[in-house]
């Protein structure tokens, strides 16, 4: 089977669909939406996690691998999403944290009542003479990355909120427990994973501190080469044995390098790759937590980047703008009031003609746009929290603050779906555990289908995916990298050529694209402004994106 073919949806187990009126979407939920998700033509969805959990990271805190969270249905719940996704050719890709749980796990608190067989589960360390923590690292959510042990004077190691521990990959135990959380969904009929922040798995024995910046202290438990060992014995072990089974992994801070050692089909390792660097183009000197224009050479050089880098040499991208960790780009990198549609549209159109696997994010498809929240309870992200604590500490505002968190929180990107006008945008019947987006009565499912432009365009990218092999297989090369508005590139395959232009601004632009292409023999394929004539002389509109065909 190919799974070049396919793309796949994310729906926010959370903020999708409530069925049974506490706020919060559901399993349910998501099997209700299958004939909506069937019209789009998505071929797999991808949950995050439903496990429960004390949810102080929305369930990446899990705190049992094999069971459903009351508060998201039950496990028949699920088998029958399953079923019912089978009937309509949609298959699901579960999420699996398997770097760390909760300290809620029942692993964590055997270790806790000091049985040894589970403190070997976790990174658990003596205190270093001269300084406070076992090494010096930072959480990736703030402050230090060790907590301590109960009261034995250890500290465990915690790369994300001190309630998710890090699990010791060097067990071996630990890996059998890895594989057998898989195998178990795979028995339930899962055909997909996306493992969590899986290149952070490989801790060295001995941990030292961070002598540099923060790049230097990453690399210190980041894509260490033990990883790829990992990720082999786990394919080997369960979802090799079954080849219809996609796998994405979550790669935090990953290289061009790396992530052909990951999807290299000879490695027996994964599917693809998440990699995050260009949704970092708005990080001056790093820093998230700052406001800044986005660098738009940056972004083109880093995609291009990696799709000659994975493309060239045997890897698999997967592509995507937006997810729950993200700013929706329609609003970050696209203008989301006066050309809402034509940037969404046009930066799907970007992405779907690249070489790799598009992810579609719950919402994109219609165009949702961040929340612009002014208030700090508007927020409920730990990460967002901390931040805010942060960035006052530093001296800034409360307003400044704000402002910051209203471009670049993670719950940006997790306003519940705006199904319809009806309160709450038809999400549910209760109070919503994160308020909407106030333009729900504007932007919503129901009128998308009615009237919008955005929906039809991404069920035409995604059916253009199914019907010729160029947009799969062919290889890809950048044009005009260097101008300052156009994105350009082009696919080849067995004597077919299709050329992509995408203007990414709000004003209109002509580009001379003779030096690049030549003759005239182009026919119009597809474009967000509808049928175009081609010219050598182009004149794109704003956020006008067009693809041409030499066939
Ligand atoms: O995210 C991993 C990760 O490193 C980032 O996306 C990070 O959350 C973000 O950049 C912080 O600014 C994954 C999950 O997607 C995320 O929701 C979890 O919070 C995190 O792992 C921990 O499990």
């Amino acid at each position: 089977m190919n799974f070049k073919d396919k793309v796949i949806y994310q729906a926010y187990t959370k903020s999708f669909n409530d069925t049974d009126g506490n706020g919060l979407g559901d399993i349910k939920g998501v099997t209700e939406k299958l004939p909506y998700l069937e019209k789009l033509g998505i071929d797999m969805v991808w949950l995050n996690p439903f496990y429960p959990s004390p949810q102080n990271d929305n369930g990446y805190d899990i705190a049992d691998y094999t069971a459903v969270d009351p508060m998201y249905g039950t496990m028949e719940d699920v088998e029958e999403m399953i079923a019912e996704g089978e009937k309509r050719g949609i298959q699901f890709m579960f999420d699996l944290v398997l770097n760390h749980t909760s300290t809620e796990h029942e692993w964590f608190q055997k270790a806790l009542a000091g049985d040894k067989k589970y403190q070997d589960y976790y990174i658990i360390r003596d205190p270093v003479e001269g300084q406070d923590f076992p090494t010096n690292w930072e959480s990736k959510f703030g402050g230090p990355s060790w907590e301590q042990f109960g009261d034995t004077g250890k500290f465990y190691l915690s790369l994300f909120d001190p309630t998710q521990a890090d699990l010791d990959w060097r067990n071996p135990e630990v890996r059998e427990e890895a594989a057998k959380i898989v195998q178990f969904w795979i028995d339930k009929g899962v055909k997909g994973f996306r493992f969590d922040v899986i290149n952070l798995i490989g801790k060295d024995e001995e941990l030292v501190n961070a002598t540099g910046d923060i790049d230097q202290e990453k690399s210190l438990y980041t894509d260490r080469p033990i990883v790829h060992d990992y990720l082999r014995e786990l394919n080997q072990k369960t979802f090799g044995n079954h080849p219809e089974v996609i796998t994405v992994g979550e790669m935090s801070s990953t290289s061009i390098e790396s992530s052909i050692g990951y999807t290299h089909p000879d490695n027996d390792e994964l599917t693809m790759v998440f990699s995050f660097h260009h949704l970092k183009v708005d990080y001056p000197n790093k820093e998230k937590w700052s406001k800044a224009p986005f660098d738009f050479l940056e972004l083109k050089e880093i995609m291009h980047d990696w799709q000659i880098g994975l493309g060239e040499n045997g890897g698999w991208n997967a592509l995507f703008w937006n997810n729950h960790d993200q700013p929706r780009t329609v609003s970050r990198f696209g203008d989301d009031e006066k050309y809402r549609e034509k940037s969404a549209t046009g930066q799907g159109h970007i992405l779907h003609f690249m070489q790799g696997t598009p992810y579609v994010y719950m919402g994109e498809e219609i165009g949702m746009t961040n929340p612009h929240f002014t208030e700090l309870d508007q927020y409920r992200d730990i990460e967002s929290h901390n931040a805010y604590k942060e960035l006052i500490a530093k001296g800034k505002t409360p307003e400044e603050s704000l402002e910051i968190l209203a471009e670049k929180s993670r719950d940006n990107g997790r306003t519940p779906m705006q199904w319809s006008a009806e309160e709450n945008g038809g999400f549910t019947s209760g109070t919503p555990w994160l308020q909407l987006a106030d333009n729900y009565k504007e932007i919503n499912v129901e009128k998308e289908l009615e009237s919008g432009e955005i929906f039809p365009y991404y069920q035409k990218l995604i059916q253009l995916r199914k019907e010729h092999a160029i947009m799969r297989d062919g290889s890809y090369a950048s044009m005009f990298l260097d101008h300052e508005q156009v994105w350009a590139y082009r696919r080849q395959l067995d004597g077919e050529e299709w050329i992509t232009f995408a203007n990414f601004y709000d004003t209109p632009v002509s580009i001379d694209i003779s030096s690049e292409v030549d003759g005239d023999k182009w026919n119009y394929l597809l474009g967000n402004y509808g049928e175009k004539a081609f010219s050598q002389v182009l004149e794109l509109a704003p956020y006008e994106a067009v693809t041409f065909t030499n066939k």
